[in-house]
């Protein structure tokens, strides 16, 4: 197997963080560059359904795009006893609902905050400044949710961390870093739990 990357993107970075917490093996790494336009030649639209990274190609040929696609390909693929995607048939549904809203409501605003505001990819998109000041606000918004959720719960989707805790670092990495909001100051329980997500071995990679 083979997994195109730009391991400095937030997307390969989320990945990852889950490929160390299951030892994922058995792959390639190639690294490419998507800031400089490498997923947009004829050949990589080919082979990837959205035309970003990360990407794995399977040993038959085949392709798989999607973060959460591919670590559920790896987590089945290497059977392991953290269980990230729930180890009950309800927790498997609470996770499966807070990765969601994480994506929704919270990863794909703050990506479209960053990119609208900062014209990043301004070569390949329209960019739009009124878009993007809304989805920080909507990200502002989210953030309170999340607070409340994680007054209530140990970890995001049960008392235990699965992948909706990655997609929600990730999360809160890109709101701090990228969009400059004070979260660790403003959400005490975001706080709480952010200490105990970092120091996980995993992150270290
Ligand atoms: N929903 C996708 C998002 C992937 C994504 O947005 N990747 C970014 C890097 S973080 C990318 O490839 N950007 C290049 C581009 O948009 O042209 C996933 O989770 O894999």
């Amino acid at each position: 197997m083979k997994l195109y990357e730009q391991a400095a993107t937030v997307s390969c970075k989320r990945l990852n963080l889950f490929l160390r917490e299951i030892d994922a093996i058995g792959f390639e790494r190639v690294e490419i560059n998507v800031r400089e336009g490498d997923n947009l030649t004829d050949a990589y639209k080919a082979k990837s359904a959205n035309g970003k990274v990360p990407l794995l190609e399977l040993d038959d040929g085949s392709f798989l795009s999607e973060t959460v696609a591919i670590s559920r390909y790896f987590d089945e693929l290497q059977p392991n006893d953290l269980d990230l995607f729930g180890d009950s048939v309800a927790a498997r549904a609470k996770v499966e609902m807070w990765n969601r809203i994480v994506e929704i409501d919270g990863i794909q605003n703050a990506f479209q905050a960053f990119r609208n505001t900062t014209g990043l990819y301004k070569d390949r998109e329209n960019c739009i400044e009124a878009w993007g000041v809304e989805a920080k606000h909507r990200v502002e918004l989210f953030l309170p949710k999340l607070d409340k959720q994680l007054s209530q719960s140990d970890y995001v989707a049960t008392e235990r961390y699965t992948i909706a805790d990655i997609s929600a670092y990730i999360f809160v990495v890109v709101a701090i870093n990228a969009l400059k909001i004070e979260v660790l100051e403003s959400y005490p329980h975001i706080k709480r739990w952010f200490e105990v997500v970092s120091s996980r071995p995993a992150m270290k990679g």
